[in-house]
């Protein structure tokens, strides 16, 4: 098999806190007195907070200054740790721990790639943090998807080529970031969604090392 490491994006792959994003954006959003429906909460997904921020304030009509995104980005952030401090393991996506397992008891390298902020403490949280080489995150970062930085950072940290390397992502800029580095890219969601990755599962439950080793021999 050609591929030595994987990388995982975060929000939708490792965890579901989709849900977290949307309910912090929404208590903001009816402050400001418009309403914000999980429909809309799609074109947030795999977006940085900052640009979240833009994309929710055009759906209300409302313009801000800088200084006034400053604080309500801040807010949000502050309503979403509530929910998210009261994570536990039991919030990993069904298959993922396992998954994670068997690459690295097959010696490919592990590391994670997200726009979020919170992914280390996120990580924490959920007591997965060791099972990751290298994480790679919004702090690190400072072009967004579906600009490769944050995939290739993380394959210049686990010391491997971009070819060698296939992203897990379910967001479709996240999936185009990965393409835009020259890594393999398995979407996680239906191709209904999305499109252009290599493959779609619709989670970790039926994928192991055996079944990659048939896709990338
Ligand atoms: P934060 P991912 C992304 O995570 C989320 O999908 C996106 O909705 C969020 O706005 C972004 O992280 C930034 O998160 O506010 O915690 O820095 O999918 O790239 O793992
Ligand atoms: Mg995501």
């Amino acid at each position: 098999m050609k591929i030595k490491a994987c990388l995982f994006d975060l929000d939708g792959v490792i965890v579901d806190t989709a849900k977290y994003h949307y309910i912090a954006w929404k208590e903001m959003a009816a402050d400001l007195g418009f309403d914000f429906s999980e429909d809309e909460n799609e074109l947030l997904k795999g977006v940085s907070r900052m640009r979240s921020l833009d994309i929710l304030l055009g759906i209300g009509k409302i313009t801000k200054t800088e200084a006034e995104k400053l604080e309500l980005a801040d807010g949000k952030n502050r309503r979403y740790l509530e929910y998210v401090s009261h994570m536990t393991a039991a919030e990993i996506l069904p298959g993922v721990t396992r998954f994670l397992d068997d690459l690295r008891s097959n010696g490919i390298l592990v590391a994670l790639g997200s726009a979020s902020k919170n992914a280390p403490m996120i990580l924490d949280r959920i007591h997965l943090k060791e099972k990751f080489d290298v994480i790679v995150d919004g702090n690190s970062v400072s072009r967004a998807k579906p600009d490769p930085e944050v995939f290739l950072k993380g394959a210049a940290l686990l010391g491997v080529q971009p070819h060698e390397c296939l992203v897990f992502e379910d967001a479709q800029a996240g999936i185009e970031a990965a393409l835009n580095g020259g890594m393999k890219v398995i979407g996680v969601g239906s191709s209904d969604h999305l499109s252009h990755a290599d493959h779609y599962i619709p989670g970790f439950k039926k994928l192991d090392y055996e079944l990659l080793s048939k896709w990338y021999l």
